[in-house]
């Protein structure tokens, strides 16, 4: 062996741990199969524009009601002055689990932050979904849709958090953000920080990737 590679062998081996040791290893961070699920590439890299054509915009243009700042980060997504309808998706394959997710071991969390504004009375609607799909796009069992609905004018931030099992026959799990605005030239509504994260709970609760 060359002296250079035998002394990078004996420098990055100890440092890779042992098999045994990586499972009882607290969760890593990251994890989430959301791409660009913050929007802080400054972009829709990773999202499909399905209606519509949203657009970002400095996180401070939505506010910070009912949401720790650094939540947002310096880029939220809105639907802006398009369509009165706007939607944006991303599709995450569960295919690369789909042993586990058929055993029924699998779990997931979802999160992410929906702002729907009222003002006078009238509504701009954001709402945020996730729906899990089997291989022939049928919908199944789980997920979640919410869609803020305020009494009162508001412009507070509502905070999306759902866990549960990964139905067996799930390849694909479908996220949506949809805007519906009420009146006037522009849709305020808002959503950020997209989270999907899959769980199996036998082993601890580490994250797959
Ligand atoms: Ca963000």
């Amino acid at each position: 062996m060359h002296p250079a590679l035998r002394f990078a062998c004996a420098v990055l081996i100890p440092l890779l741990p042992a098999q045994g040791a990586l499972a009882q290893d607290p969760a890593p961070p990251g994890g989430n199969l959301v791409v660009n699920g913050d929007f802080e590439t400054g972009d829709l890299r990773g999202w499909t524009a399905l209606r519509g054509e949203m657009v970002l915009v400095p996180a401070e243009a939505a506010g910070f009601a009912g949401v720790d700042p650094a939540a947002l980060g310096a880029w939220t997504v809105t639907s802006a002055e398009g369509p009165e309808q706007e939607e944006i998706g991303q599709d995450v394959d569960l295919s690369a689990h789909a042993a586990e997710i058929d055993d029924d071991i699998l779990s997931a969390g979802f999160s992410a932050l929906v702002q729907t504004r009222r003002a006078r009375g009238l509504i701009d609607h954001g709402a945020v979904s996730l729906v899990f799909l089997d291989a022939g796009g049928a919908a199944l069992p789980g997920g979640i849709t919410v869609r803020p609905s305020p009494t009162q004018d508001s412009v507070d931030w509502t905070a999306v958090d759902w866990s549960g099992p990964v139905p067996p026959g799930a390849r694909t799990a479908r996220i949506r953000f949809a805007a519906e605005r009420a009146s006037g030239a522009s849709s305020d509504a808002f959503a950020d920080a997209f989270s999907l994260v899959l769980e199996e709970p036998s082993s601890s609760a580490a994250p797959l990737r």
